[in-house]
């Protein structure tokens, strides 16, 4: 009759998903293969039957009906009745190919449809059954509901009660929680604001549909309807978790962490979430998981929304536009954040994972590392050999090659005997060094012989298998065992390992990598459980095929649950006890970076992008991940310059340390057998292109460290999409290959070989050349620049006044330098700007008002620089000048706290002045006539 999807030859069929415990249900009358019982063929999807959508009352305080639709009903037709782009997969097993009896035992639709990896062939019938809203109760916060189904699912344990919680937290934040009223269920261990007073006028407004239930969110400026989950069906089962939303436009962000473009295509993809270590491939799960999605309305306002679940997850993508959640666990967890513009959505966002850490100073310098420099003498001889070069450099790392037998808290004394005075050398020169750890502890030496393993093990911190014995997998030292971050006991190992280990090698940082966890075993030595954590009725579409993949067995226990749950949090638990071990090692601002990422991660650390190509096209890739991750929270964010694995040339690593300069986390790193990469191994032209652009990382770097102040206080992007600045603008919908930092720089780097001209896109207004100030006006337009091979493209934004330092070869000399202030002056002759300035070091300085900020501002022909906030660390900062951008008319006079000073005034309108000598703990102000 039908023609099905043709079955590869290694997918064997699988048994359908009733298992014994499901006979049960059969005797209530769902007989698996037959249609759902009659009683529910009075439900409707919304476009088809009959639904009855109930005002939530946020304006009068009362509960009534708004409205009653009637819709033509067409059972017959009912399948044809849906359009492509809004059918929902009722048969979304991977391995399975679907056939018309599948898909009929679960009451499902099956049209075939024309092409592959379009709209699903099995997808649910708007009469599908689904729950009641049986009862809603207006509660201090919002609204309490009791949601009831009777006819159960095709997947076990359907939890047949839920309860809805809606809180209306803020005028912006939306809280929708769905659990088991009955049964306690895992919850992600974060803590989360917890609102104590409704909103008072919400941004949004409540519809609830009541029977299917469903619930509507809608802008109350706009009545664009923001959440619409009554177009599919709710699941909620033990380990199966579904529920579908309309989107209001296909402009949609985040969702990570993948390798797509910034911008989503909304064509039918299944975004897989696992954390997992692979070289990121498009279209698999990588590192780490981001439940988190931004998405702009027509009118150029935007929401987002936070899942807050931890379990293994899909998010599918349908042209409708429509968005699909489905998770393995957990509860369903729902943030939304009204905006309106897409800054606020990001910054309401982290107001619930919480704001990311102030990083030291050093740490946005330059970085160098590589896998494979194989001693620490030749590690000691690059150090060097940047530093006869004056190429900046503030850190120098190890990769796991220092390690003997490759195990944490180990030197290799034949190789990396130096290491301690390698480290004391960096520090006189005022460097830093930053070594890897992976969190994989070597199990297999006879018990005595080394330390971690053993106290470990004595103290019952280790990761076990479902009898109680330590998990062992295999890592690079061999047989491993886990360490189960979740252990409070675990942090207090971890801090005395570190602390002995820092008495010998005196880092200064952490690298955290592998903490998917990655283990090269699948699940362990002796495998998984045949149980249903280590083989849910459902797993998502992740690489592998299976949740122990790569990773440890989803049944192992940890002290909060098991690792099903945690899971995804591992690189998380490991960042937090790794920060708070550094505070309590060097009781500085902790730096570290960590592969395995989850919300709340930019609290603890920074993230690099992982093992990416020596490729144009991988360079590309980095910029698209750095805007995510600066949406996620985690705005200390880089690509490894240069590329990780193959070798690069010479052109390609010029463009990429152009590049990376602007990475808001810089670290040129490199495996184990590639040819060397580091700026002094090419010629004197490439080598001096690449010193050139980290001088401009470097005196760009008080304007960079005042974009990270805003991001620990408050949320904001420092690497930066352009629609974020321009949402009106939907050309810069889609743009990933530029980038701004914060509101004024704008990047355009050349990511291909053999140009000497690149072409970027100008929002409307007047861009400044960052280096000569000439100005170029766009009418929102693509520009062709020329980019010779020594040139990266960067522009100021007219109204923007940038504090930049006289560069040096470390932040440590730098940060002591004069600054010299650049004023871009908008079309009314107006700029402003800031600096956040403090010791670059200590904990909590913004907290504790150890700091200084002060504000530039230009109107009428006067620059002003007014000290809002002062501490000591200003007093030794001279402004030695200012530059503008823009001025007009050739000054005759100019005054410095009316005192008249020599300047200079060149023919593409810029105005400057130097040796100033003002100091920044001062407010003065200059004035040109
Ligand atoms: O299995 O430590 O992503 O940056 O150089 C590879 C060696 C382990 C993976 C990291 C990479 C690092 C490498 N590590």
């Amino acid at each position: 009759m039908k023609s099905y999807r043709k079955l590869p030859t290694h997918v064997t069929h699988a048994p359908g998903p009733y298992g014994e415990e499901e006979e049960e249900e059969e005797e209530e009358g769902n007989e698996p293969g037959s249609p759902p019982a009659k009683k529910t063929l009075s439900l409707r999807w919304q476009w088809l039957g009959v639904v009855v959508i109930v005002g939530a009352g946020l304006l009068g305080g009362t509960f009534w009906a708004i409205s009653v639709r009637r819709l033509p009903v067409e059972p017959p037709g009912k399948c044809i009745s849906v359009p492509e782009s809004q059918r929902f997969d009722c048969y979304p097993e991977w391995d399975t190919v679907v056939t018309p009896e599948l898909c009929q035992m679960r009451g499902c639709c099956f049209l075939q449809s024309s092409s592959r990896g379009g709209p699903p062939w099995c997808f649910y019938p708007p009469d599908f059954p689904s729950y009641t809203l049986k009862t809603l109760n207006r509660t201090e916060l919002g609204f309490l509901g009791v949601l009831t189904r009777t006819v159960k699912t095709y997947y076990p344990r359907d939890v047949l009660v839920l309860q809805l919680q809606v809180d209306l937290e803020t005028d912006t934040r939306l809280h929708i929680k769905l659990t088991d009223p009955n049964n306690s269920r895992y919850e992600v261990p974060l803590e989360v604001p917890s609102a104590t007073k409704k909103a008072e006028n919400p941004l949004y407004s409540l519809d609830f549909s009541r029977d299917p239930f469903g619930i509507l969110v809608k802008r109350r400026g706009s009545g664009v309807v923001l959440l619409n989950t009554t177009v599919a069906p709710l699941i909620f089962a033990d380990q199966f978790l579904q529920i579908s939303t309309l989107l209001p436009s296909a402009f949609l962000y985040g969702l990570g962490e993948h390798r797509r473009g910034f911008l989503h295509h909304l064509d039918w993809t299944t975004l897989s979430f696992w954390a997992r270590d692979v070289p990121p491939t498009e279209s698999y799960n990588l590192y780490g998981v981001h439940p988190f999605y931004l998405n702009m309305e027509e009118a150029g306002t935007t929401h987002g929304v936070f899942l807050l679940n931890s379990n293994a997850m899909e998010v599918v993508l349908q042209p409708a536009p429509a968005l699909t959640w489905r998770t393995v666990g957990g509860i369903l967890d729902f943030y939304i954040f009204l905006g309106p513009d897409p800054s606020s959505v990001v910054q309401q966002y982290q107001q619930v994972i919480g704001f990311p850490t102030m990083p030291p100073f050093w740490g946005l310098g330059f970085h160098l590392c590589r896998w494979g420099y194989g001693s620490s003498n030749q590690t000691w001889q690059t150090v060097k050999n940047m530093r006869s070069y004056l190429i900046p450099q503030d850190a120098q790392w190890n990769d796991i090659d220092y390690m003997e037998g490759s195990r944490d808290f180990t030197v290799d004394p034949g190789h990396f005997g130096t290491l301690p005075q390698l480290v004391m050398d960096l520090h006189k020169h005022g460097q830093y060094y930053v070594l890897i750890l992976d969190p994989a502890i070597s199990s297999s030496q006879a018990t005595g012989t080394y330390a971690p393993y053993d106290e470990g093990l004595k103290k019952g911190i280790f990761i076990n298998i479902t009898h109680g014995q330590p998990l062992i997998g295999q890592v690079w030292p061999g047989l491993t065992a886990f360490p189960d971050f979740s252990n409070p006991e675990t942090h207090q190992w971890w801090l005395e390992n570190l602390n002995v280990f820092h008495a010998r090698v005196p880092f200064d940082g952490l690298w955290i990598d592998m903490n998917e966890p990655s283990n090269f075993k699948d699940g362990s030595v002796d495998g998984c459980t045949s149980g249903e954590l280590d083989n849910p009725p459902y797993t998502p579409a992740v690489l592998g095929g299976s949740l122990f993949a790569k990773t440890i067995c989803a049944s192992a226990k940890q002290s909060l649950s098991f690792h099903y749950d945690l899971h995804n949090l591992y690189g998380l638990m490991e960042a937090k006890a790794t920060a708070s071990a550094l505070i309590a090692i060097r009781g500085k601002r902790p730096f570290i970076i960590s592969r395995s990422t989850f919300p709340s991660q930019g609290r603890y650390s920074g993230h690099w992008l992982g093992d990416n190509r020596s490729e144009w096209k991988d360079m590309y890739w980095s910029i698209p991940g750095l805007l995510n991750f600066n949406l996620f929270g985690i705005p200390l964010v880089g690509a490894d310059i240069c590329g990780f694995s193959g070798s690069t040339t010479e052109e390609l690593c010029t463009r990429w340390m152009q590049l990376g300069a602007f990475y808001p986390f810089a670290r040129n790193h490199n495996t184990k057998d590639a040819k060397a990469q580091d700026p002094v191994v090419f010629s004197p032209s490439a080598r001096t292109a690449m010193k050139e652009a980290l001088m401009t990382r470097y005196a760009l770097l008080p304007y960079l460290y005042t974009l990270f102040h805003h991001a620990h206080r408050r949320g904001d992007t420092v690497a930066r999409p352009l629609f974020f600045e321009f949402p009106q603008d939907k050309n810069t919908y889609a743009l990933d290959q530029q980038f701004l930092w914060g509101r004024n720089l704008l990047v355009t780097p050349v990511l291909e070989p053999g140009v000497d001209a690149v072409i970027g896109y100008f929002p409307i207004g007047v861009w400044y050349d960052y280096y000569t100030g000439s100005s170029l006006q766009s009418q929102g337009e693509k520009v062709k620049l020329a980019a010779p091979l020594n040139h990266i493209n960067v522009h100021i934004r007219e109204g923007a006044v940038l504090p930049t330092q006289k560069p040096d070869i470390t932040t440590w000399m730098s940060s002591g330098n004069p600054l010299l202030l650049v004023a871009a002056l908008s079309q009314e002759g107006m700029a402003w700007g800031d600096l956040f300035w403090d010791d670059g070091e200590s904990l909590d300085t913004f907290e504790r008002g150890n700091y200084s900020y002060v504000v530039f501002n230009v109107s009428q022909n006067v620059f002003t620089s007014s000290v809002l906030h002062c501490n000591l660390e200003a007093i030794y900062i001279t402004v030695d000048g200012l530059t503008v951008y823009g001025v007009q008319k050739q000054p005759q006079v100019v005054t410095v706290n009316g005192k008249e000073i020599p300047f200079s005034y060149m023919e593409n309108k810029v105005l400057s002045m130097s040796g100033l000598n003002l100091n920044l703990s001062r407010s003065f102000s200059i004035k040109w006539i």
